[in-house]
């Protein structure tokens, strides 16, 4: 997978990718990621990316050519079949795992326009981007850290990238149900208790049983949405109402 991203904050990408899981995958050359900025496909001398909003109010637009120009740029210099242009905003559909494992299967190369200011000329993302993704229902200041999670989140789903201990099989495996609790030593802590007895006792039937019930209890206690949809074995469908039990 390539990653090219167009960002008026190349460093604050290339930087933070660099670190753990993404950090190792680039060395690796599993993934490869650049970053264009666009004031660098300017011509004129204030090597303007913005301009004032027709209609008027308040806040800059980022402009259309610049912007097209890195993507053009992009194009040109890799000529990469399988390749869809994504650009982040507020206004884009919000990503979840699924969306993003379609996107692995479908695409070699991902171009991520990060937006600045109050957005980007509409016209830009009608023409050049194939889609417009969002990280969910708050705002934040601009589109890097929605590209950074993309990266992040698809580097985890490419072969080879997670070591067999903390596989995308363990990611999958609790597919649309939040994790049970974890503890490490020490067994007792004066002031936050002791480790469930189960954990201890080296029976891996048992420890796999609790696991999925503390699961399931806290999916349904914290993000009942998530369940709504979900289809249980008729395993899951049993421990989860022995939890719904024992709360009463
Ligand atoms: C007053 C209208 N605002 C839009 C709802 C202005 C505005 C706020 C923040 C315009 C752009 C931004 C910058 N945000 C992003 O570029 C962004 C974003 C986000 O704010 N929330 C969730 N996902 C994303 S992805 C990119």
């Amino acid at each position: 997978m390539r990653f090219d991203v167009i960002s008026l904050f190349p460093e604050m990408v290339t930087k933070a990718a660099s670190y753990g899981v993404t950090g190792k995958a680039i060395e690796n050359k599993l993934v490869a990621l650049s970053v264009w900025n666009p004031r660098d496909y300017t011509h004129d001398k204030h090597r303007s990316v913005d301009d004032r909003s027709y209609g008027g109010g308040p806040g800059m637009v980022m402009k259309y050519q610049p912007l097209a120009d890195a993507v053009d740029d992009v194009k040109n210099n890799l000529k990469i079949k399988n390749c869809k242009v994504i650009c982040l905003s507020p206004q884009g559909k919000p990503i979840n795992q699924s969306l993003l494992s379609a996107t692995i299967t479908e695409v070699d190369q991902l171009i991520l326009v990060a937006g600045r200011y109050e957005g980007i000329d509409e016209r830009f993302i009608e023409t050049v981007c194939d889609d417009e993704w969002s990280l969910g229902d708050y705002i934040i200041s601009g589109g890097e850290l929605g590209v950074l999670v993309i990266i992040d989140a698809i580097t985890r789903l490419i072969p080879g990238v997670l070591g067999d201990e903390n596989s995308a099989k363990q990611d999958s495996y609790s597919d649309g149900i939040l994790d049970c609790p974890h503890y490490t030593r020490p067994e007792q802590l004066v002031q936050a208790g002791s480790v469930p007895k189960v954990l201890l006792s080296g029976n891996h039937a048992e420890i796999a049983r609790w696991r999925m019930k503390q699961a399931l209890g806290r999916t349904w206690h914290r993000r009942a949405d998530l369940l709504k949809y979900k289809k249980l074995t008729a395993m899951q469908d049993a421990l989860l109402e022995e939890f719904k039990f024992e709360v009463k």
